[in-house]
């Protein structure tokens, strides 16, 4: 199989966890600026973008949550997504989880929009926002200290290092401290340490 990622995609990070965690071998990882829409990715994912997994047969998968799904039904029996079909508010969490990395890479988006004067207060304030709100939530439900690896906590912790790399002035720890805390022990994980975006 062959992975197309890029180190600081916080999506790419869940895929090459999840691999890590569940010890597949035979991943060809292949690191790609999907800016340089190039011929390989656009050949595979017509929306150019990473993570998209190439199966041994050449057939594509993404986005992300296909590839996890995937990885965990075929590898993992289904260890980390073990609520699928049974646990509809397990699955909003997740949601929740996936929809806060998707508000943090918006608001790198905005940021970097070439001219400063085209950046939005607006979308930065309310990408910002949600990630706060977010947070605390995630903090208040308790939802990373469940016993066991789960697929939340691995998407939590590549959401978090995510802010933590593109975001360090959102000042996420003031609102969610035990989430903090969380981080700081889950970062230590050899996968998370292996990934680390540069
Ligand atoms: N929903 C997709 C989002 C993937 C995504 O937006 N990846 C970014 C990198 S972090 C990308 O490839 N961006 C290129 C683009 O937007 O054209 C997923 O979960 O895989």
């Amino acid at each position: 199989m062959k992975l197309f990622y890029s180190d600081a995609s916080p999506y790419s990070r869940c895929v090459r966890l999840v691999i890590r965690h569940l010890g597949i071998s035979g991943v060809d990882e292949i690191m790609t600026n999907p800016m340089d829409n190039g011929e390989d990715l656009l050949e595979i994912n017509p929306l150019g973008k990473i993570p998209c997994l190439q199966l041994n047969d050449g057939a594509p998968l993404f986005d992300s949550e296909v590839i996890l799904r995937y990885l965990d039904s075929e590898f993992g029996e289904d260890q980390l997504f073990g609520f699928r079909g049974h646990n509809w508010i397990a699955e909003s969490h997740f949601s929740l989880i996936k929809g806060l990395i998707d508000s943090a890479v918006s608001l790198s988006q905005e940021q970097m929009r070439e001219e400063e004067g085209k950046r939005s207060p607006f979308w930065t304030g309310r990408f910002e926002q949600a990630l706060l709100r977010g947070l605390q939530h995630i903090e208040q439900t308790g939802l990373a200290v469940s016993p066991g690896l789960t697929i939340h906590q691995i998407c939590l912790g590549c959401l978090l290092g995510y802010i933590d790399f593109r975001h360090g002035e959102l000042e996420w720890r003031k609102v969610a401290p035990a989430l903090a805390v969380w981080l700081s022990d889950f970062e230590h994980l050899p996968a998370m340490k292996a990934t680390r975006p540069s």
